[in-house]
């Protein structure tokens, strides 16, 4: 499968991988796009917006609360597993775009949330944050202060946490290998990670079953599951 780039793959110091809901597929996680991407009929897109929110807080939150209890139940796959176990054979940065906590549930230690976290909750108004792992009793849920509370996660037209996005750019443009699995790359600014590893020489791979926005641009394509997939990818570190 990686034959043709597996010298310059066996090499590589710093490998940073970009994932999306792809990679949770086969841990039981809908993707957004796609027959994946309906909620009782409601298109996932349309759902995660602030005016969705505002619109219908009960609503979100019910499909908030349904991937709660979907997600918290949820094992990491042979991909997640894989990308955790090749930290033993190089520095590895995963960005993901999941709010699913599974790269860190597999044991990945550098983990970038560029989209924020199905844990976290903060208030609407004021600067109240915290991190709940059980059920909420009253949807939507309310804050000391009255308003009411919200996934900590990043909603279109909201902007991904500053400091995260820094320390993502500043990967991408020192790796020497990206592993872009699972994602559409449709969503911005995620999608221009590979660029940033472009300028840097960085060989490109992209795993997903279906072609993408930017796989004219990539080294290599592999069309098949990340689960299947990532294991045969960090044998080469192996050496088996
Ligand atoms: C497998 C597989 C297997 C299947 N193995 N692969 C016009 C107006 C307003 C805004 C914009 C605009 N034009 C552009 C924008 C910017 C906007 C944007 O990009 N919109 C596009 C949709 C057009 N972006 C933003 O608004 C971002 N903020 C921003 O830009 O701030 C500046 C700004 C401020 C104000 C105005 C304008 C700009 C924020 C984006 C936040 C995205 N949030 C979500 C929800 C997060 C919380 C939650 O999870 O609930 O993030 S939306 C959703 O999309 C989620 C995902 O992280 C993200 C990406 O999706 P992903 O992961 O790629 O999933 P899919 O389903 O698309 O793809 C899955 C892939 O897996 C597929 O390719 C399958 O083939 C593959 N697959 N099974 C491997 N087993
Ligand atoms: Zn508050």
């Amino acid at each position: 499968m990686f034959d043709i780039i597996k010298d310059q793959i066996g090499n590589a110091k710093k490998i940073i991988f970009v994932t999306g809901a792809g990679i949770s597929q086969e841990s039981g996680i809908p993707t957004f796009r796609g027959k994946d991407g309906l909620w009782r009929n409601y298109d996932a897109m349309k759902l995660a917006t602030i005016d969705a929110f505002y619109e219908n807080p009960k609503l979100v939150w019910e499909w908030y609360n349904e991937r709660r209890r979907n997600i918290f139940a949820a094992q990491p796959n042979e991909g997640h597993n894989a990308i955790a176990e090749l930290e033993k054979y190089a520095k590895v940065v995963v960005l993901t775009q999941n709010i699913d906590g599974l790269h860190q549930k597999a044991g990945s230690t550098e983990v970038l949330e560029l989209h924020g976290s199905i844990i976290k909750i903060k208030c609407s108004v004021c600067n109240f944050r915290d991190e709940i792992l059980t059920e909420f009793s009253e949807i939507p849920p309310l804050c000391n202060c009255g308003n009411i509370l919200r996934p900590d996660v990043v909603w279109f037209g909201e902007s991904l946490p500053h400091d995260v996005w820094q320390k993502a750019v500043i990967s991408a443009s020192e790796g020497d290998l990206m592993v872009i699995v699972g994602t559409s790359l449709v969503v911005s600014p995620a999608n221009i990670l590979p660029i940033y590893a472009k300028q840097n020489d960085a060989v490109l791979i992209e795993i997903n079953p279906e072609k993408t926005e930017m796989s004219s641009e990539m080294d290599l394509t592999i069309r098949s599951t990340s689960a299947l997939t990532l294991p045969e990818f960090i044998s080469i570190f192996k050496g088996v």
